[in-house]
């Protein structure tokens, strides 16, 4: 493996998130992660751009802080954050986004594909919506699994498995997560259902296109809903704790809407295409409302800047690494396309 990232952390282990250092830290790098990335999309190293997430760095560590190893996620095209907070190592997700072959999933996933299942992470997903349901799946597994192990007599089965669904407020609208939600509270799943209210789905103000609330749609299948303030990591951080306690304990599905902000564009195309549907004035009002800075500002004197300067050295041996990693052999395009191996077509000879 080319570069020096540091001690690898084993396959499986979740990012530590439990103190004010750990998520401050876990925020730096996920901004870092995201501009080092805007770099190389300029850079014409990453194919296809991405979907900046610098702005919403709080939802993403306030709510994996309240996870335990054993639960699931789903993530949306706008990933990095969720990936990164859950604890996949910032050199693998980058070489992914390169499409190198020492990716996370070996350069064919990209940006908006990225999974990681022994974290749990049931991947990114480029489907509008489309991770709802797959998480609701994976909360009615865990609880099939827990009623299982519960009629076998195993009372030391350990605490239940959650999953969580995120999903942007454009998502709202999608009849895929109406149906998700209809589920979880028919089955009483242990899910939370966490909205990323920022405030647009590309150009279109929520405002213009969202009839009623988040949360009041969570209300009309009766899944008990919060507001919190989507800057805030410790706030988001303890909504996540109430509602996935109450899961884990058989209370059923949890809605958090979480009003946030993202400083850049839709994706990194929108930066050639000078689109003029937010104000200077707006993107800056939520700018002062940074989440880093709300979060340094809970730590010793000089504990963030030391901390910075972790992150940095940790984001350049990332960059060192994913950079001198191979791409893939164009012979292998097909590799993986099937559990049991290339299926050719009749009469084509592989
Ligand atoms: C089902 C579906 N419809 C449309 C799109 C095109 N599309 C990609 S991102 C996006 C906006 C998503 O907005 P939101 O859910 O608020 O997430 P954000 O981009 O704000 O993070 C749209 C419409 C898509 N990817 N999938
Ligand atoms: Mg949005």
């Amino acid at each position: 493996m080319p570069g020096d990232t540091g001690t690898p952390t084993p396959p499986g282990t979740p990012a530590p998130l439990g103190t004010a250092a750990e998520r401050y830290r876990m925020l730096r790098l996920i901004r870092g992660f995201e501009e080092l990335a805007l770099a190389l999309v300029k850079a014409g190293a990453i194919p296809g751009g991405i979907h900046p997430y610098i702005g919403q760095e709080a939802v993403a560590v306030g709510v994996c802080s309240a996870l335990l190893p054993a639960d699931r996620l789903t993530s949306t095209h706008r990933g990095h954050g969720h990936v990164l907070a859950r604890g996949v190592a910032p050199h693998r997700l980058l070489a992914e986004l390169l499409g190198r072959v020492d990716g996370l999933n070996g350069g064919r996933g990209g940006s908006m594909h990225a999974a990681d299942l022994s974290l749990g992470i049931l991947g990114a997903n480029g489907m509008v919506g489309a991770g709802a349901p797959i998480a609701v799946g994976a909360a009615w597994a865990a609880q099939q699994e827990q009623a299982g192990q519960e009629q076998a007599g195993h009372s030391s089965a350990g605490p239940s498995p959650v999953a969580v669904a995120f999903f942007g407020d454009g998502a709202l609208n999608q009849g895929v997560l109406l149906e998700s939600l209809n589920l979880a509270a028919m089955w009483r799943l242990p899910v939370l259902f966490v909205c990323e209210n920022n405030g647009y789905a590309t150009t279109l103000p929520a405002a213009t296109a969202v009839a009623g609330s988040a949360t009041g749609r969570a209300a009309a299948f009766g899944i008990p809903a919060e507001e919190v303030d989507g800057m805030d990591t410790e706030a988001v951080r303890a909504a996540a704790l109430r509602a996935v306690e109450r899961a884990r304990e058989g209370g059923g599905p949890g809605f958090l809407e979480c009003r946030t902000y993202r400083y850049e564009g839709h994706h990194t195309m929108e930066r050639r295409m000078k689109l003029r549907y937010r104000t200077p004035e707006e993107v800056e009002a939520w700018r002062e409302r940074d989440p880093l800075s709300r979060a340094a500002a809970l730590l010793a004197p000089g504990a963030a800047a030391a901390l910075d300067l972790s992150v940095a050295e940790q984001l350049s041996a990332a960059e060192d690494f994913a950079l001198a990693s191979e791409h893939p052999d164009p012979a292998g395009a097909l590799d993986h396309l099937y559990a049991d191996g290339l299926r050719p077509r009749a009469g084509v000879t592989p």
